[in-house]
Order: C-alpha cells, then sequence, then structure tokens
C-alpha cells in the first residue's frame, strides 16, 4: 500500500539517516572494554518490585540502552538479594525526584514516583553515552519546574503552523497516521530531557478539529495520549472557544447554562475515557480567535466556566495571553502592542480558579531576536501561570539557520523583576518558589516535523535537548548542556567537541548582529517571517516597530513621552529602561527613538554600531562554516552535508541581511560608515 504523505515508516531509514533519527538518543557502542565491564558488573541484574507503565517503559529504555552500547540486556528481577541496580520508589521524596548512589559495585536508583524512576534511568544511560566514571553517578535531582511542557502547532490537515521540519508526524489529511512510531519515539526523546506536558494539536484550532474532542478521534487522542503517559507526559489539547457554535449552540457565552452544559458533557466524555487527561490549551480573543470579548465578558469568566467543567477530573485550562486587539497605526505613538497583555490581564490578577494557568510569551511581542521580559512576570501575584518559549525558530532563521537558543532563555530566566525586592528571578517565579502558585512552569512551541532528523536543520536538535535540560534545571549552564548534546550526538573527539561548541555558544548573538539590531525587532516579510523586510511590518496598520526617519530611530516607550510600557516594570526596572541614558544597548530602540548619532554605552554611534555588527555578523558566519569544514572527517557524511548545506545558505542570507539593513540605514540617515566600507548595494 503506497504511504500517505506524512508516513514514513522507520523500518525505511538508511543506515545514515539513522544517526539523524536517534538524535541524542544515539546509545553507540562502548569502546572502552573496561568501562564496559564496569557497567556490566552494576546493571546486569536489575532489582525492582513496583510494576507501572511507567516503570515497563524505563526498564526496556535500560534494556535497549545497554543492548546497544554494552552488549547485553539487564534481568530484571523481584529478589531483593541481588547485586546490580536496586530501583526503589519511596514516596517520602517529592514527585519527579529521583536519588542515585554508587556504593561498593551497587547502584540504588531510589525515586519519589515512578516518573522519577524514569528520570532516574536515562539519566544512567546519558551517563553511560558521556562515559561518566561510575565513581560519578551518584546524584540528587528534582526538577526545579513543576510543569514542563511542549506545545504542537500541528494541524489536522498535516500542515504545521511555523513548522520547520517537514509536515506533522501526527495527522494528515485529518486522520492520526497510524504507524505511531514516530510519537513513540518523540515521546523517548522528550521523556529522556525531562518534558512531562504536552498538548498535541495546533492553538489556532479550525474547523473540524473540534472533532478531536467528539467520538470521532477520540479513541484515537486516546491512543496517542497512552502512549505519551507511558513515558510520563500528560496530554492536552487547544480547543476552538466557540466549539459550542460548531456543534449547533447559538452562543458560545461562558455564562449562558447551555454553554456551561456543553463542556460539562465534554469533559465527563473525555475523562471518561482518558483519566489521565491534562486538560485544555485556549487562544481566545488573539489573531481572530473567537473568545469570550464577544459576549462582553473578560478572560477570567471565559477561562473560569472552562475550569469549572475540568476541575473535577483534575483538569486544567491554560490560557494563553497573547493578546492584541489593538490595531496600530503608524501615526498613532501612544498605543502600544507591547503593553496588551499586561493592560489585559494584569487587572484580572486573583480572579482565575486555581485550576487555571495563563500562558505567558516570554517577551511582550512575539519571539523576536531580543524583546525585554514580559512585565507580567513579576506583575501577576495571585494567579498561576507558565512562561512560554518558542523552539521552533519563526523568527530566528527558521531552523535554516543555526541559533543556539539557551543563552537567550536564560537571560530570561535569570532577569530580575524586583517583585519582592532584588534577586526575584523569572526563573524562581516560573518555578513556584516565591509565589507558591498551585501551578507553575514552563512551556514552549516545539521544533520537530517528519523530516528524518525531526528538526529540519541537525543543530536546531540542540534547541530542543537544551529546552528541556534548562527547564528540569535552569542553573544548568548553555555550555554544559551543549556540552551534553554534542557528546551524546556526535561521539567524544576532542578536537570535535570543542570545535561545536565554539560554533553553537556565540550563535544567537551573531544571528542579532546580521538581523534586527538594539531591539528593534520584526524587520521581516509580514506573512513567513523570513528573510530581511526593514518595513515588512511597518504602515501596514498593525504595527509601530521601528520608526526609522531621517532624524532617528527607535520607539518611544517611555512615560513622559512615549507609549508609557516602561511603566509596566517594577521601580528599578522602569528606571533602568526609561532613562535613555542607563537602558541597556541591546533593548535601547526598544525603549527610545534617539538620533543616529545618539552615543551607546559601547562608545559607538547607533549608526555604527548597525553597520559594524552587520559586517561583524557576516564574518562570525563565514567564521562558523571554516570551523564546521574542519569536521568533515570527524562526522558521518550525511550529517555533515545536511549541517554545510544549512550554513551555506545561513551565509548568502546572511549577507542579504547586512547588505539590506545596512543601505536602509544609510538611505535613511545619510551618514557614512567612518570605515568607508561600500555600504551601498
Ligand atoms: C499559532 C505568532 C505566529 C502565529 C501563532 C501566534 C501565536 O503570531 O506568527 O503563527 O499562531 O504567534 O502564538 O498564537
Amino acid at each position: 500500500m503506497p504511504l500517505r504523505n506524512n508516513e514514513r515508516l522507520i523500518d525505511q531509514l538508511t543506515e545514515q539517516d539513522v544517526l539523524s533519527y536517534r538524535a541524542w538518543l544515539q546509545y553507540c557502542p562502548v569502546k572502552d572494554e573496561e568501562y564496559k565491564q564496569q557497567i556490566e558488573a552494576v546493571l546486569s541484574v536489575v532489582t525492582v518490585k513496583e510494576t507501572s507503565i511507567i516503570i515497563d517503559a524505563a526498564l526496556s529504555e535500560l534494556s535497549l540502552g545497554l543492548k546497544e552500547m554494552c552488549a547485553f540486556q539487564p534481568a530484571i528481577t523481584t529478589q531483593s538479594n541481588q547485586n546490580g541496580l536496586h530501583i526503589t520508589i519511596e514516596d517520602t521524596q517529592g514527585k519527579e525526584t529521583f536519588h542515585i548512589t554508587y556504593d561498593k559495585s551497587q547502584l540504588y536508583l531510589s525515586a519519589g514516583d515512578d516518573r522519577g524512576v524514569l528520570y532516574g534511568v536515562y539519566h544512567l544511560l546519558r551517563q553511560i553515552q558521556l562515559k561518566t566514571p561510575l565513581e560519578q553517578f551518584g546524584v540528587k535531582e528534582a526538577p526545579k519546574n513543576p510543569m514542563r511542557m511542549i506545545n504542537q502547532w500541528d494541524d489536522m490537515n498535516g500542515e504545521v503552523e511555523r513548522g520547520y521540519a517537514g509536515k506533522s508526524f501526527f495527522y494528515d489529511q485529518y486522520q492520526f497516521i497510524k504507524d505511531r512510531t514516530r510519537v513513540k519515539d518523540y515521546a523517548r526523546l522528550l521523556s529522556s530531557t525531562g518534558i512531562n506536558a504536552i498538548s498535541i494539536n495546533n492553538v489556532n484550532v479550525h474547523e473540524n478539529e473540534t472533532d478531536l474532542i467528539f467520538d470521532r478521534y477520540l479513541a484515537d487522542v486516546k491512543q496517542t495520549a497512552d502512549i505519551f503517559s507511558m513515558y510520563g507526559i500528560d496530554l492536552y489539547l487547544s480547543i476552538n472557544y466557540a466549539a459550542p457554535m460548531e456543534k449547533g449552540l447559538t452562543t458560545a457565552d461562558p455564562l449562558d447554562e447551555d454553554v456551561k452544559a456543553f463542556w460539562k458533557d465534554r469533559a465527563k466524555v473525555i475523562y471518561d475515557n482518558m483519566p489521565h487527561f491534562g486538560g485544555f490549551l485556549v487562544k481566545a480573543d488573539s489573531e481572530n480567535r473567537p473568545g469570550p470579548f464577544t459576549y462582553g465578558r473578560n478572560h477570567a469568566e471565559g477561562a473560569n466556566m472552562l475550569a469549572e467543567a475540568l476541575a473535577p477530573y483534575g483538569g486544567k485550562v491554560i490560557w494563553r495571553c497573547f493578546v492584541y486587539n489593538c490595531k496600530q497605526d503608524w501615526r498613532d505613538r501612544q498605543t502600544d502592542r507591547a503593553r496588551a497583555a499586561y493592560d489585559h490581564f494584569l487587572p484580572l490578577d486573583g480572579e482565575f480558579l486555581d485550576n487555571v494557568i495563563l500562558q505567558i510569551k516570554n517577551g511582550p511581542m512575539d519571539f523576536q531576536v531580543r524583546e525585554p521580559v514580559s512585565p507580567l512576570i513579576g506583575g501577576l501575584e495571585k494567579t498561576n501561570y507558565l512562561l512560554e518559549f518558542q523552539i521552533a525558530q519563526e523568527y530566528l532563521g527558521q531552523q535554516k539557520h543555526l541559533v543556539y537558543l539557551v543563552p537567550q532563555w536564560k537571560e530570561v530566566l535569570n532577569f530580575d523583576t524586583y517583585q519582592k525586592g532584588e534577586d526575584t528571578r523569572v526563573k524562581d517565579l516560573v518555578s513556584g518558589k516565591v509565589l507558591n502558585q498551585k501551578h507553575s512552569g514552563i512551556v514552549s512551541v516545539s521544533n520537530v516535523g517528519i523530516d528524518v532528523n525531526w528538526t529540519g536543520h541537525l543543530m536546531a536538535q540542540l534547541n530542543l535537548y537544551g529546552y528541556g535540560r534548562m527547564i528540569w534545571n535552569p542553573d544548568l549552564s548553555a555550555e554544559a548542556i551543549a556540552l551534553e548534546w554534542i557528546k551524546q550526538t556526535f561521539g567524544h573527539d576532542e578536537a570535535l567537541v570543542q570545535t561545536l561548541l565554539n560554533i553553537v555558544i556565540p550563535s544567537w548573538e551573531t544571528y542579532e548582529n546580521y538581523t534586527s539590531p538594539l531591539g528593534i525587532g520584526w524587520m521581516v516579510n509580514i506573512s513567513h517571517h523570513y528573510g530581511p523586510n526593514i518595513d515588512g511590518y511597518e504602515y501596514d496598520n498593525w504595527g509601530t516597530y521601528h520608526f526609522a526617519d531621517r532624524d532617528g530611530v527607535g520607539v518611544d516607550r517611555t512615560k513622559e513621552t512615549g507609549s508609557g510600557y516602561s511603566t509596566q516594570y517594577h521601580k528599578e526596572n522602569f528606571e533602568c529602561y526609561n532613562d535613555v541614558t542607563t537602558c541597556p544597548d541591546e533593548l535601547l530602540l526598544f525603549f527610545h527613538h534617539v538620533p543616529y548619532t545618539h552615543k551607546l554605552h559601547s562608545g559607538k554611534t547607533v549608526i555604527q554600531h548597525i553597520y559594524d555588527t552587520h559586517f561583524k555578523g557576516v564574518e562570525e558566519v563565514e567564521e562558523m562554516i571554516a570551523r564546521f569544514t574542519t569536521l568533515r572527517t570527524l562526522i558521518d557524511d550525511a550529517r555533515f552535508e545536511s549541517v554545510m548545506e544549512r550554513l551555506n545558505h545561513q551565509l548568502y542570507m546572511a549577507k542579504e541581511w547586512r547588505d539590506i539593513v545596512n543601505t536602509y540605514f544609510y538611505r535613511k540617515s545619510g551618514i557614512d560608515d567612518i570605515h568607508g566600507r561600500k555600504i551601498y548595494a
């Protein structure tokens, strides 16, 4: 039978494809005989008394990994007098935690629950892949963030919104793809990094997709939920707020009794089928999606109605704050999209039920290369929330450009909001440590698709891996995470490891250098968001994004003369951003409109900074390519070629960005580059 579009069976992969497909779970044979024997001595017998589907999955992963790496499979027993690995569950430990000790040739893995066992097993397998000496296996781990979530933006027609790695491996032509191998392997990849929740359909829920919560698809959803729950991952569905109207009601008003009954009935049917179902994810009143505003209701009323329907079953409503219903006009400099999430949601703080969780994008705009941290984080006091990142590189080169995102995310997590005085960092707010919210954590839009290497650009696997590892423990450094990934993905050769590290670590800054300078953002084509288009978002009645004219550039968001966005921060940050003399260079044009000759803290003028960084960005991509070229013999052909092809494209695009940005600002400002370089294309 011919395969449908999105179906690509795993057993059809070539040997070379397999290396790309296995990502960081390569489980390559261990060559060091002595190490192998040591591993065999402590892992050839595994004692475990408890059983559950998650423990079964952990044991089969352990068997698979050991078979591949060390050519043996452990005997599993319940007899506690054996040597080897001893797995126990001690519920006095916290949920999802594990504690590994190595003592006199015995390994002990004691976990808080079965998810802890799974994470402990992945930890052991990671240590073997990293060739960690047995004596260093001991560790006590607890995830810092309770919810560690992934959002798929997969449509049931098989497309992925903002997907840059091919089509969906969940759906094709309004059917679930029958072969679930990909889904299961995705669950393994995710849970190996500690992910514990996923929503499997796009937040933009199109017609027909409401059937995901009806009989037509419920069995398929359940089957998918069962796969994820083997790996400790709770499944959520995005819903259309106007679903009741798709099914015959005349309204979706959250205060209408029939609407309430509709959702209660759906909740019952879903939980009767899937007691482990996580809940609903909702994009309402945003980018033409329906929502409570239509009925004169606010978002707390809208979300609470769903929350009441899910509450009897322990379900949650995740409600996105990406709401910006202001239509902007370039002549109006007071209306500001950046203000929208805070203006809408802060007044509702404390009004949401305790199974509602707000989902807040990391910045006030939309995943730009550089944005300040959303002031809602640090603003809300009495509301559950998740911080939202995007692993898919919508505005960051769309997985054609190599951009390692963990350094960017870590800047967000380390940002001091001053909500409870100095040192109230985002990472401690979203983890629940400061405010003790009932639910909290981090979520991100995924970057996977049907491409054999999952992420289109092989190096973009690092962002998926890095996201999971970083939200498990935000104190891991970007470098440590990259090191783990490189060794597990490509091996341990010292030159290879160091070279790849030198390539990935500065790559976010490189991307920023050749694209949007000093916090402006947006200078892309409005439809697909790829490639330079300086006025792409300007003068289209939607955005006011850089305001470049002959005298200056940047958006005035100050209290006195601008949109007042800066006032949404606590005093320390407000004062810092609001004052042009203290505002950090990298965000200067996000907060201020300044002349081209304005001097940055670096001592350069704004216009000279633009020229210099754009030349530098291109040189850095050339350097990346030169470095990568030295790895020709150290990486297999297929992976080497696929990365090289994308790097060459990145260089082509970096030059285009440089020439278009520099020419634009040269024309606007009329100021020459002091180095006399040719900037006029
Ligand atoms: C899923 C941006 C993207 C949209 C996306 C939206 C969102 O606007 O371009 O594709 O929609 O964000 O986060 O809801």
